[in-house]
């Protein structure tokens, strides 16, 4: 088996289902024998980009350093999954600069806002409503549809199941 991309970025909003994808396919990956890694800017953002916060600077800066780190993985052929809000186009644009357009495979995991404040796994949109988390992604800071992804998953109308496998019968090639 192989694929047609060398690095998968998954945007969207908090509780949209980016980590359960990236999840599925890192799994199928690696039974696949395919190396890869999660980057999750939520994990991030405990390490790395611990020093950053959620300012459209800050955003930026949280793109570029993870960006950079998938091409190091991309560079030595392990396929980087990348799970981040990215809510800026300018950003997404960038990221896919600096991991070659060619290679590069962006979804759009969409859930409508409402349905992710629902779902609301960990209790953030509450605390943003109340003003407890400031620039939060859907209730005080943008999100910036995509017009621009490779694929556009709704998981508020597929299961994931059915939006894992429309990912990767994009994204493989039998052999
Ligand atoms: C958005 C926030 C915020 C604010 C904390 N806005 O759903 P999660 O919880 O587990 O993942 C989200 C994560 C977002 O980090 P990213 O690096 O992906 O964001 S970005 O690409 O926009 O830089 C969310 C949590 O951090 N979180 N505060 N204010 N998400």
């Amino acid at each position: 088996m192989k694929l047609t991309v060398k690095s998968i970025l998954l945007t969207g909003l908090s509780g949209a289902g980016k980590t359960t994808l990236a999840n599925m396919l890192s799994d199928f990956f690696e039974l696949s024998n395919l190396p890869c890694t999660i980057l999750d800017g939520d994990v991030l953002r405990k390490g790395l980009n611990s020093d950053l916060n959620f300012t459209r600077e800050h955003r930026k800066e949280n793109a570029r350093r993870i960006a950079e780190v998938a091409k190091l993985f991309c560079n030595n052929g392990i396929i980087p999954i990348i799970p981040i809000i990215a809510p800026y186009q300018e950003d997404r644009s960038m990221i896919r600069e600096i991991l070659g357009a060619q290679d590069f495979f962006q979804i759009f995991v969409y859930c409508p806002l409402d349905i992710c404040i629902t779902r609301d796994p960990k209790g953030l949109y509450l605390k943003a409503n109340l003003g407890i988390i400031k620039n939060f992604t859907g209730i005080s800071s943008e999100y910036q549809e995509p017009n621009d992804s490779d694929l556009m998953v709704n998981t508020h109308e597929q299961t994931t199941q059915e939006s894992f496998e429309s990912i990767i019968n994009r994204i493989v090639i039998q052999k």
